[in-house]
């Protein structure tokens, strides 16, 4: 597959584009981020860099700089939108083996408080 079918073909790729409906939070030039489907917990996002990089491992030091300058903004956003947030488990699977589903980097957020039950 060339480069351009394998950004033609991918998930989130196709939301960045709009072809694929999201409840967005948050979008720039740079990236992009979305409720989760998959809820782990209420209000989890998922932040996506709009270039296709598949994950961490194929980011160079001006893309980490470029894409991940957002993680605090996007984390306190979601955190003031809902006064039940205590804390939130920011995390990125990178690889099939680490979990990674979607071959598109991806940080997921998911907002935490006492007693919610959820466990990693
Ligand atoms: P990962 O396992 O880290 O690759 O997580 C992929 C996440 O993508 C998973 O939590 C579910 C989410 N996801 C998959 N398909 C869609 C979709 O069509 N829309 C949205 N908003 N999220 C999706």
């Amino acid at each position: 597959m060339s480069e351009n079918e394998l950004i033609d073909d991918c998930l989130f790729c196709k939301i960045i584009r709009g072809e694929i409906g999201s409840y967005t939070v948050f979008e720039n030039d740079d990236v992009k981020a979305f409720l989760d489907i998959s809820q782990v917990n209420e209000g989890h996002v998922l932040m996506v860099p709009k270039k296709h990089i598949v994950n961490f491992f194929d980011y160079t030091a001006e893309d980490a700089q470029r894409f991940l300058q957002y993680i605090p903004e996007i984390a306190n956003a979601i955190k003031k939108s809902n006064p039940r947030i205590q804390a939130m488990n920011i995390t990125s699977n990178n690889g099939p083996v680490a979990g990674q589903v979607v071959m598109h980097s991806h940080i997921h957020f998911i907002p935490r408080w006492e007693g919610d039950g959820i466990k990693f």
